[in-house]
This record gives structure tokens, C-alpha cells and sequence, in this order.
């Protein structure tokens, strides 16, 4: 497990849910939940990721974005950005933080003073999982927090900051790998990462999540959307209708997921492993228990594919960490039968 305690020190506080100011779901909590249960557990150990240079991010996210992120290290308070233009002509400054909207598409995800330090530590901790796997360890698990799957090249949303999924897919491709699978089992579409890789054919994108005709992130995460240019054909998107059991979620993965990884052939998979799947999860509307997802991770994991767990979501914190530790013993599991 990488993680480091940095990325505890970031907690925002609440969120806008239809006029209502609601507490913030993505809270430290979430992470404490999760090092309480893996420290207990003697298969996991855990790990510091070295700091991650500037420079690595800036392949994957716009130079503008992270020079907005760096100037909110001054900030005293919260910061929502409530100004969202659009359209030609706007020039926005990323020195002036009355412009974040620009950066930004939604109301859930604040800049603050301790915003920006722990998503580098996600974002380091990600990397360093993914170089573990380039080096031959079969499985290697971030503790990601905050979250990243909804962060785009130049924008913030859905409680991301920096994709670290993405920076992860990344790393094992500078490192040697010629084809790399992002699979998104988070409650929501991964738009962001979709995003990032749209025109790219040597990183497959698939994710399986709510309808967005009814869940976050609302505008995209259809069927249709399947990548463009030499990358058509090189995004997946699996809707599923509230309510979806383990059962049906196991049936999408081997039916639906395993035939178009095993025919892309990836040298690594990395897994944005969100939680949010699980039936007493605040935000998300499926049916899994904890049994499922070890379930969940075993299936994944007899497919073979040195995988760099990356978490994503995930709400419902006191049963978190056991749910993240059921997830990653079935993958492990998975991963060491014999095939
Ligand atoms: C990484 C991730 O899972 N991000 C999810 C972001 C979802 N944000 C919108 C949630 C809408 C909140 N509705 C409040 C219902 C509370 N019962
Ligand atoms: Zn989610």
C-alpha cells in the first residue's frame, strides 16, 4: 500500500447538493478507514512514495491548471468557484483564483490551502505503485486520496484534483509497456480519464457505472462515446441501472469486460478501485457487499494482468477499509491461481 500521511491533512467540508450544504463525503476519514484495516492485515505493507517532480505532471494535465493549483497554497479558506464562462473570447488567468470556474466543472470539489500538497501525494503514490509493477510485482495498491478519475487535462471536478489513474497508466507506458488497460469499477463514469486517452489507442479505457441520465457525472459515460481518431474503438462505456447486484456486476465484467481486455492484450492493467459500488454507499445506488467485491477482485484477478490497484471512491467509511481489503485479497487471490 502507498500512501502517505500528507494526504490526511486536506478536508473539505461540505459540498452544494441542490441548494442544500451538505457535509463533504471524500473525508480523511475514508483514508484512516482504510490504513486501520490494511495494517492489520500482514499480507500488506505499508509504503512512502518518493515526492513526485513537477515536471511528471505536466504530460498529463495543462501547465495553466497546475500553476492555478500551486497559487492556492495561499489560501486561508475554502474557495468554490462560482463563475463558469464559456464561449470564445474568455481569456482566463490562472493568477487570479476569481477565475477558477474556469478550471473547474462542479460545485463539489474546493480549492484550499492543504488541497494541493495531498493530491501530489495521491498522485506520487499512484506513480510509485505503477513503477512497482513495471519492475515485475504483480500486484501493487495506491491509496489515492484524493480521488482522481473525474480530473480532465484542465479541469477539476467529482472530488479529483489530478488524475491518478491516468499518471500511473502513464509511468507504465514511459516504462516500456506498448498497451496499458484503465479499468474504472467506481460508481461513476471515469470522464476524465476517458478524456485523457480519447484519441489514444495504446491505452484502453473501459468503465462500468451508473446511468448518466441519472448519476454523476450526468453528461457523459454513455455507450456511444467510444474514443476518436486512431483511439475509436479504445473506449468502453458499460451503464448499469440502479439497483445492480454482484450477481449482475460479475456477469458485465466477465461477459462484457474480459473479452475486449483479452483481445487488447494489455502488458498492465491498472484499476481505478472505487468503493462506491457497495450497497450501503451514501452516494452510489448499486448492491454490492463486501463479499462481492472480493469476489469482484478475484475475477479481475484471474484474468492475469500485473495490476496497479488505484483507489477511487467510496463513501461509506467506517466499512471502507474492509471493503478495500476484501477488493485487493481478491485480487491477489485471483492473481495466483493457476491459469
Ligand atoms: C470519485 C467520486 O466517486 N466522485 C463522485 C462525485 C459525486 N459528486 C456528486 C454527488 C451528488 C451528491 N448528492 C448528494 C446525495 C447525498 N445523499
Ligand atoms: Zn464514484
Amino acid at each position: 500500500m502507498l500512501f502517505h500521511s500528507e494526504q490526511l491533512l486536506f478536508k473539505p467540508r461540505y459540498e452544494w447538493a441542490l441548494g442544500e450544504r451538505i457535509d463533504h463525503p471524500e473525508t480523511t476519514a475514508r483514508a484512516e478507514s482504510i490504513v486501520h484495516a490494511l495494517s492489520e492485515d500482514p499480507l500488506f505493507e505499508l509504503w512512502q512514495p518518493p515526492a513526485l517532480p513537477a515536471a511528471h505532471l505536466r504530460g498529463l494535465h495543462a501547465p495553466s491548471l497546475l500553476h492555478l493549483y500551486e497559487k492556492t497554497v495561499a489560501l486561508q479558506d475554502d474557495l468554490y468557484p462560482t463563475v463558469f464562462p464559456r464561449g470564445d473570447g474568455v481569456r482566463a488567468d490562472p493568477d487570479n483564483l476569481h477565475h477558477a470556474g474556469w478550471w473547474c466543472f462542479d460545485a463539489g470539489t474546493p480549492l484550499n490551502g492543504q488541497m494541493w500538497s495531498a493530491a501530489r501525494w495521491s498522485a506520487a503514490a499512484a506513480v510509485e505503485a505503477a513503477r512497482r509493477i513495471s519492475q515485475g510485482e504483480g500486484l501493487a495498491y495506491s491509496l489515492s486520496r484524493p480521488p482522481g478519475h473525474h480530473a480532465t487535462r484542465d479541469r477539476f471536478g467529482g472530488y479529483c484534483y489530478l488524475n491518478n489513474g491516468a499518471l500511473a497508466a502513464r509511468t507504465l507506458r514511459k516504462a516500456g509497456a506498448r498497451k496499458v488497460a484503465i479499468l474504472d469499477i467506481d460508481y461513476h463514469h471515469g470522464n476524465g480519464t476517458q478524456s485523457l486517452f480519447w484519441r489514444d489507442p495504446s491505452v484502453l479505457t473501459v468503465s462500468v457505472h451508473a446511468d448518466p441520465r441519472t448519476d454523476f457525472p450526468y453528461y457523459t459515460g454513455f455507450p456511444e462515446e467510444r474514443g476518436a481518431g486512431r483511439g475509436e474503438g479504445f473506449n468502453l462505456n458499460l451503464c448499469e441501472e440502479r439497483g445492480c447486484d454482484g450477481t449482475r456486476y460479475r456477469q458485465i465484467l466477465q461477459e462484457q469486460v474480459a473479452p475486449v481486455l483479452r483481445a487488447f492484450e494489455p502488458a498492465a492493467l491498472i484499476l481505478a478501485a472505487g468503493l462506491d459500488t457497495y450497497r450501503l454507499d451514501p452516494l452510489g445506488k448499486f448492491e454490492l457487499t463486501t463479499d462481492d467485491l472480493r469476489e469482484v477482485g478475484e475475477l479481475i484477478g484471474s484474468w492475469g494482468y500485473p495490476t496497479v490497484a488505484v483507489q477511487e471512491g467510496g463513501y461509506h467509511s467506517a466499512h471502507l477499509g474492509r471493503n478495500a481489503r476484501a477488493l485487493l485479497r481478491g485480487l491477489r487471490d485471483g492473481l495466483s491461481r493457476p491459469r
